[in-house]
Parts: C-alpha cells; sequence; structure tokens
C-alpha cells in the first residue's frame, strides 16, 4: 500500500468498505483465502490494462504482527541481567587491550547493536554437537567477536587471563581478533571477517549440507545454518551474489540475520534511504522468506493506535539518516523531529515523557520479537529466511559513540561514558573500580552463571566450537594408480586426461570412491569430464525433471538426486565456497569429503584468492587443479585465458601445497600422497596442482623418484657426455619440462654440451624447504648446516643451472637462494599473453628449446667454458632475433 495515497483517498467511504469486506474475509477464512482474492483482483485489473507498479516491498512494520508472535519461554530479567554482563565484559575486553597496550585495536559498537540477536540465537535456538547431534552452524560477524569471547567467559570456557590477551596471541595464549579457525581450532568454525564471504560461503553450506543428506552420507537432522551480517556488508557483491541459488534450492536449512544498525564504518548504510526495504525486496525477488523486526515490543500500543495510517506514514517517509539521528539524541530530538512532523502524532505520544519516547526501542533490541522471528524461521519449510533486525550501532555506548558515524572506530571510552553504560545495564562495579574496567563474572553457585549453564545445556553444548578431525579414511596405494605409471606408448595425453583417469579410478574405489566430489564451473567438457555426468550424476535436489536432449548418448546431460558431481555453472566463488564447505566436512559433519574442483588455472586464484585465503584459515583438505594451466600451454585463447602466475599466488597461502606436473606418473604419486597425507594423517593442507591440455607421450616411472617429485625435483635424465665436456644443469617444470629436454638434445648434438635435466614439482615446494634451512642455520650457528633440498641435488653437479617455466620468471627464481654457487638463470613468460599456436608463444616467451640452448650456452660462456661466439652461433642458428621487442613490455 502506497501511504501517500491515504492523504489523497478521493472516496474514503468506498476505501472503508473494501476494507472492511476484505477484513471479514480476514477475519472468518483466512490469510490464505484472503491473499487468493487479493491476487484474483490484481490479475484482473492487469488484464483490463491497469498498470500495477511492482512493489516486492511491504509496509515499513514488522512482518509478524504481535498476536502471530510466539512467545519466550524462561526468565527475561535474568536473560536480560546476563545480557549485560555480556555486554559489560565485551567492552571490556576492549577497552582493556586499548588502555594498557596502545593500538590492539577491537570493536565496541558491532556487537553493542548485535547483543540481543546473538543471546536469543545462544540461549535458544543454536544446537552444539554432541554424540547425538552434528551441530548448527554458525557464521557469526567478525567484528562482533568481542561479545561471544564475553558469553564464553562467563560460560567458564574462556579465562579472565585470555580475555586480557584478546589480540595479543604472538605468545599463545590470546585471543584472535575475529574468527579464525586456524589461531583458535578448537573454537572459530568460519572465518567470515572479510566482508561479504560468510555469507557466500553459508549458502554453499547449506546446499552442501543438503547434498549430504541426498546422498545418504549423512543423515538427516533438521541441522540449520544460521549466518549473521553487516547491512554495510550486504553492499559486497558476495552477499548477495548467491541468494538467488539459495531461493531456487529452497535452502530452508539457511538463515541469514542481518543487522541493520544502519551504519557501516564511514556513515550511513543508506542515509538516503532504507536498507532493511531494499534488502527486503532484493531477498523477497529472489525467494526467500523475510522476516522484518524494525519495532520493539513499546511500539506495539502506538501502532496500533495508528488507526488512519499517519504513524506508518510518518515511518515510512523518514530516511535511515534521520533514524540514526534520532537515536543519537535524546526523547525530546525524537518528539520534535519525528512525532513532530504531523499533530496527530504529536498528539498521539502527548502523554509520553520524554524518557518514554527514548525508550521506545528498536527491533533487534527487543529479545521478545527477536525470539518470534527467529522461532518463525526455523519452522519455515520450503524458503531460505532472512531476518532483518533494525538496531542501534553503539547500542548502549550514549555520548561515547551510540547511533554516531564515528562509533565504528571507537575503541575507547571515557570515564563518564563507562559510568552510563554500567548504569544503563546495571552491572554490579562500584565507582571506585570503574576506571580499571574490571570483567565480572558471578560466581559459579549466582543464579546468573547457573542460569546460562541450563541454557548450554537444554541446547545440546556451548557454541561456538570446533571438531578438529574425524575418522581418517582408508587411502588406497600407489598401485591404484597403475596405469598412470606405466608409459603411454605411441599415445598421446594430456596431464588433465591422465588426472581424469585417476579421479574415475578413485570414484570407483570401494572405500572412499562415494566420498569423491568433483566440482565444476560449467567446464567438464573442456576438461573431458563429460563422461561424469552419466557416470556419477549431476547433482539436484528435485531429480530431472525432464528428458535431455542428449538421453539416447551414451554420456548424456544426467541430473540426479543422489548425483555426485556439483554442476555449479558459471560461477567460481560458488564452486569454491562448494568445495570449501565439503573440504571442511571432516570438521562441520565429522564426514571428511575429497572435493576436486577442477577450474580454468586463470580464473583460479586471482579470481576467488580472497576465498582460498580464507580456505587456508578454514584448514580445508582438498584438491584445487588449475586445468589448461600455463602462460603458453593454452593456446589460441589469449591475454585473459593464459596463466603464468597462479602458482605464485598459491605459494602466498601457507598451507596450500602446489605442483605443476608434467607427467602422469607424477600427478599419481602427487595425488595419492596428497590423500594420504589429508585424509590419513589429516594434515590441514589443500592442494593446488596445474594440469595442461597438451597432448604428448608420458614414459614409465623411473625406479625411486617418488620422494623427488614430493620434494619438489629429481633428476630425469642424466646428460651423456663425452669426457670434458662443458656441462650444464637444466630444471623444467610442467609442459616446458619438454622444451627443456629439447632444448638438452640441441645442446647436444649441436654444441656437445652434456645436460642434466631435472623435473621441478614444485619450486613452490623448493622454496619452502629453503626457508625453513635458512633460518634453522641462522639460529644455530655452531651447528653442523643443514642443506636444501634444492642444494642437496645440485651440489655434486657440474655446470650453470638454467630452468624454464610456463610461468613468470619469479616462479623458478624462488629458489635462486638455496643453490650451490652456481650460476642460475630463469626463463619465464613475464607480460600478457596473446594469442597463436604454442611454438609461437614459447618463441615469444623465450622459453623454448632454442631459448634454452642460447641461456644454457650464455651462461657457459660467462664461465669461460665455451666461447662467446658460440652463443651468437646459435642465436644465429636457431633464428632468434637479437632486437625482438621484450614480451613484458608489449
Ligand atoms: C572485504 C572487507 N572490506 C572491508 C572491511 C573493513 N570493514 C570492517 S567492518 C566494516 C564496516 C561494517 O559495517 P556493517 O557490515 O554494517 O557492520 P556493523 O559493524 O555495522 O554491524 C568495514 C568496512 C572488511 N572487513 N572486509
Ligand atoms: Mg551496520
Amino acid at each position: 500500500m502506497d501511504m501517500n495515497d491515504i492523504v489523497t483517498d478521493v472516496d474514503p467511504q468506498e476505501t472503508k468498505e473494501w476494507l472492511d469486506a476484505f477484513n471479514s474475509v480476514l477475519e472468518v477464512e483466512g490469510n490464505e483465502r484472503a491473499h487468493y482474492l487479493l491476487e484474483k483482483l490484481v490479475d484482473k485489473a492487469r488484464r483490463n490494462g491497469a498498470h500495477i507498479p511492482f512493489s516486492a516491498n511491504t509496509a515499513y512494520l514488522n512482518t509478524i504482527p504481535p498476536h502471530l508472535e510466539e512467545h519466550m519461554p524462561g526468565d527475561p530479567g535474568m536473560e536480560a541481567k546476563i545480557r549485560a554482563l555480556v555486554r559489560w565484559n565485551a567492552v571490556a575486553t576492549v577497552i582493556r587491550a586499548n588502555k594498557e597496550k596502545s593500538d590492539l585495536g577491537g570493536h565496541i559498537a558491532s556487537f553493542a547493536s548485535a547483543a540481543t540477536l546473538y543471546d536469543v540465537g545462544f540461549n535458544y535456538f543454536f544446537r552444539a554437537a554432541n554424540e547425538k547431534f552434528l551441530g548448527d552452524c554458525i557464521y557469526i560477524q567478525g567484528h562482533s567477536a568481542p561479545g561471544i569471547y564475553a558469553r564464553a567467559f562467563l560460560e567458564g570456557r574462556i579465562t579472565e587471563d585470555q580475555l586480557n590477551h584478546f589480540r595479543q596471541e604472538v605468545d599463545g595464549k590470546g585471543l584472535s581478533s575475529y574468527p579464525h579457525p586456524w589461531l583458535m581450532p578448537d573454537f572459530w568454525q568460519f572465518p567470515t571477517v572479510s566482508m561479504g564471504l560468510g555469507p557466500l560461503m553459508a549458502i554453499y553450506q547449506a546446499r552442501f549440507m543438503r547434498y549430504l543428506r541426498d546422498r545418504s552420507i549423512v543423515e538427516p537432522q533438521g541441522r540449520k545454518v544460521w549466518a549473521f551480517m553487516g547491512d554495510g556488508e550486504m553492499d559486497e557483491p558476495e552477499s548477495l551474489g548467491a541468494i538467488s541459488l539459495a531461493g531456487r534450492e529452497k535452502l530452508d536449512n539457511l538463515i541469514f540475520v542481518i543487522n541493520c544498525n544502519l551504519q557501516r564504518l564511514d556513515g550511513p548504510v543508506r542515509g538516503n534511504g532504507k536498507i532493511i526495504q531494499e534488502l527486503e525486496s532484493d531477498f523477497r525477488g529472489a525467494g526467500w522468506n523475510v522476516i522484518k523486526v524494525i519495532w520493539g515490543s513499546y511500539w506495539d500500543p502506538l501502532i496500533m493506535r495508528d488507526k488512519n495510517g499517519v504513524l506508518l506514514k510518518r515511518m515510512e517517509e523518514a530516511v535511515d539518516g534521520e533514524y540514526q539521528a534520532f537515536k543519537s539524541h535524546d526523547g525530546a530530538f525524537v518528539r520534535k523531529h519525528f512525532f513532530g512532523k504531523y499533530p496527530e502524532l504529536l498528539e498521539m505520544v502527548a502523554t509520553m515523557s520524554d524518557d518514554d519516547i527514548w525508550r521506545l526501542n528498536r527491533g533487534g533490541h527487543d529479545p521478545h520479537k527477536m525470539y518470534a522471528a527467529y522461532a518463525a524461521a526455523v519452522k519455515h519449510t520450503g524458503q531460505p529466511t532472512v531476518i532483518l533486525a533494525k538496531t542501534i550501532k553503539g547500542y548502549g555506548m550514549g555520548e561515547a559513540g551510540e547511533g554516531q558515524n564515528i562509533t565504528h572506530q571507537q575503541k575507547k571510552m571515557g570515564t563518564s561514558s563507562i559510568k552510563a553504560f554500567r548504569d544503563r545495564f546495571n552491572v554490579p562495579i562500584p565507582d571506585d573500580k570503574l576506571e580499571d574496567v574490571p570483567f565480572y563474572k558471578p560466581a559459579e553457585d549466582s543464579a546468573e552463571i547457573q542460569y546460562l549453564r541450563g541454557r548450554v545445556t537444554a541446547q545440546g553444548g556451548a557454541l561456538p566450537a570446533r571438531r578438529r578431525k574425524a575418522a581418517p579414511l582408508e587411502v588406497p596405494p600407489l598401485s591404484a594408480f597403475e596405469g598412470q605409471l606405466k608409459s603411454t606408448e605411441d599415445r598421446e595425453i594430456s596431464t588433465t586426461m591422465a588426472f581424469v583417469r585417476m579421479l574415475t579410478t578413485l570414484v570407483r574405489d570401494k572405500n572412499i570412491g562415494k566420498y569423491v566430489v568433483p566440482i565444476v564451473p560449467d567446464e567438464s567438457r573442456t576438461f573431458g569430464m563429460e563422461g561424469m555426468f552419466r557416470q556419477l550424476g549431476i547433482y539436484s535436489h528435485v531429480g530431472q525433471l525432464y528428458t535431455p536432449q542428449d538421453a539416447d548418448q551414451l554420456m548424456f546431460y544426467k541430473e540426479d538426486k543422489k548425483g555426485q558431481v556439483l554442476q555449479e555453472g558459471i560461477n567460481e566463488a560458488g564452486a569454491m565456497s562448494s568445495w570449501i564447505a565439503a573440504a571442511t566436512s571432516y570438521s562441520t559433519n565429522g564426514m571428511p569429503m575429497i572435493p576436486f574442483f577442477i577450474f580454468y588455472s586463470m580464473f583460479g586464484f586471482q579470481r576467488v584468492g580472497d576465498l582460498a585465503w580464507a580456505a587456508g584459515d578454514m584448514r580445508a583438505r582438498g584438491f584445487l587443479l588449475g586445468g589448461t594451466a600455463g602462460r603458453t600451454t593454452l593456446n589460441g585463447e589469449g591475454l585473459q585465458h593464459e596463466d603464468g602466475h597462479s602458482h605464485i599466488l598459491a605459494s602466498t597461502i601457507p598451507n596450500c601445497v602446489s605442483y605443476d606436473p608434467t607427467f602422469s606418473y607424477e600427478l599419481a604419486v602427487i595425488l595419492q600422497d596428497g590423500l594420504r597425507r589429508m585424509y590419513k594423517e589429516q594434515e590441514d593442507i589443500y592442494y593446488y596442482i596445474t594440469v595442461m591440455n597438451e597432448n604428448y607421450a608420458h614414459p614409465t616411472m623411473p625406479d625411486g623418484v617418488e620422494k623427488g617429485i614430493l620434494k619438489g625435483m629429481y633428476l630425469f635424465r642424466e646428460g651423456k657426455a663425452k669426457k670434458n665436456a662443458p656441462k650444464v644443469q637444466l630444471l623444467g617444470s610442467g609442459t616446458i619440462l619438454r622444451e627443456v629436454i629439447a632444448g638438452a638434445e640441441l645442446l647436444e648434438k649441436d654444441f656437445g654440451v652434456a645436460a642434466d635435466i631435472w623435473s621441478v614439482t614444485s619450486f613452490n615446494e623448493l622454496r619452502r624447504d629453503g626457508l625453513d634451512v635458512q633460518r634453522w642455520n641462522m639460529l644455530h650457528p655452531e651447528s653442523t648446516p643443514r642443506v636444501a633440498y634444492a642444494e642437496s641435488c645440485l651440489k655434486d653437479r657440474q655446470g650453470p643451472v638454467i630452468a624454464a617455466t610456463d610461468y613468470i620468471k619469479l616462479f623458478a627464481d624462488q629458489i635462486r637462494a638455496f643453490l650451490p654457487v652456481h650460476q642460475y638463470v630463469v626463463l619465464g613468460t613475464d607480460g600478457f599473453g596473446r594469442s597463436d599456436t604454442r611454438r609461437q608463444l614459447r618463441k615469444f616467451f623465450e622459453v623454448d628449446r632454442h631459448y634454452v640452448a642460447v641461456a644454457a650456452l650464455k651462461a657457459l660462456a660467462d664461465e669461460e667454458a665455451v666461447p662467446r661466439v658460440k652463443v651468437t652461433e646459435a642465436i644465429r642458428k636457431y633464428g632468434i632475433d637479437p632486437e625482438k621487442r621484450n614480451p613484458v613490455t608489449v
């Protein structure tokens, strides 16, 4: 209803008749019938050509009317007391951290606005994991962490000493600034503080839980995913980016709670509009159940008396900037500027004092309203629910920040504000102690603590809490990949093809096959994985409601409720979120899953890098496969597709282990060991492996190379040297190793140089090993120095070392410090890619066999092992233009 029309109602009598008729339908026949009639009327109007403007909004009122609110059980007075203590300890945590040690930071205002949202959830709705129940998943807004610690302190799970070490983690006992499973692995489950990732990951978490249920891997228990977020956070594309998926998939195990305190860091979220109304229409449009909790109980009598709709009109016309300003002042200000606009409204509050007006609360600060919203949300079926709770940022901070634009950054409060805060929440701290802002915890046998314990028991345990391990899986031995360890003879295949065969072996494995989760963002055909559509089925909660176009084909497009493949559409961020849900299933579901997310390597780390970082924090275990990898391997596709740096990005994630293998046996060794480390030993690491689409023959695995493959390099072939021939050490990875092998042959044949060839499966792992050794040696100056693995490989070898890869030079350059005193020359693919044939691209980027040979000869010439003229000779012989422009700059 457009409230502006009320004033211009041309026939109030007629309006009244219609409304009376409608009211009697509502009362006698109920909501559904009333809705049906409305739809009929709208349809009739449209068919007659009436233009009825679309509105996905409802009035700016609570969605649940007071008479339909479910009542909160328990003792509200006692809960208010406990909540006050949580508030106090949260504030004390931050103030103390910024008092004694300067600049540790922390946030007061966010939790101050959200305290009731969490409190009601913890008391009645969030169910912990225990022997009988796997636990609800709670995504807590990062900046609310102090409040969560404060509650855990009252529960006896966190000590005062720990609170005193908020944000002081280095010595081991401190509390992390935000939810980080890496830092507090028994406490935090979900990293949320990079805004937008929490909402996105929560949607895919809910979806993955449904997948596990539909595939009968985890029994249905009615678990819920609760995700808390800020209204400012909703501006992140990631926050809203997947809500249509949640609506489409009818994820009724998912509840979003958006704390609409109308402010973000700098100022209002929608000063000139209304964030709650905007989000309501977004979510309703995406098929969600929307519950608005705007007004607290003190408003109910006023709203009831608003027969002519003037109050609602005023509520609708005020913008968020005004609502924020109202609550940064006082009751008199609200009377003047809110109610004062219309005489009827002034009249309505005439008998109320300014204090009474000030007490008119917002929905998100009213536990009864929040309880009713949560109770409705958990019962709602067929749709995900979003609760839009209106609150005040910095609630209770008074002049130190309540409703003020500066409040987000407030880490300190003056003594008078602390005193006001204490008085407002009735915390029993005497005046002479206030300066110190001490923590407060009632005695163990106090009514408060006993009550709190009762709530924890009723909810099945305390939250948040994280499971570290699950039962290990039985991992197949390397011999399971026998086919990949042998030569392909004349058959030319790509490492992608080899990978798909290994994946096929794995899904057929009787012990772990069903736990494998292949994930693709609309690229199955690119990677030759379309056979899996039919073999494994594509997961769809509703099965397949149509006969696919290719039903008569062997490998038709099969959607299935029990499908194993997650086909995420063109959606790397969503696919990555699915992968994270699967890769942390050992923790969230007590059921290890083995996800393989295969994507265009260029649309991997650089596209979803922040999620990859969060995956590290979350201790994800699984495989990421960068397909069509390398800057010159993906011929034809050009600048936006050719990846020359994903390995560098992968190397920045401390627990991501990465490899760039060339041959299928290398891939088999890496994969099998990855399974062993992650699923048997339960190491909190994940893998990034690049695979290519270039076809070539693969040799049989040489004896005894497994260890070297895993450590990062091994001797692939010894140079055939005539006595006294000059020697070089050639290093290569991925498809460029083949250019290195060809380069060695040229050197031998054309210049009589003997080249040892090393397959470097991981420059990244070699660097990690080298750094570790270097550090140990620095700290143990008088012990026998340890030797980096790369050095141990090359120290007894002769000649300069030349490395070539399909990645930027930095990739191979990483090991420079850990080589023996040899010269080290690196070739790589710095610069923007372009479309052409592989041969042309390798020439352009100067990583082909000819450049390998020239680089080796130049290095030898610098050591006076060959005359310089030999280099010139090679340049001429191989048709290289010395005046060619540097590929980095063109
Ligand atoms: C991706 C990202 N960008 C920026 C920030 C920095 N930041 C932290 S909190 C915040 C404002 C949050 O506002 P809102 O979501 O409304 O939460 P509130 O504190 O108001 O509850 C910003 C910009 C961040 N944490 N993550
Ligand atoms: Mg906000």
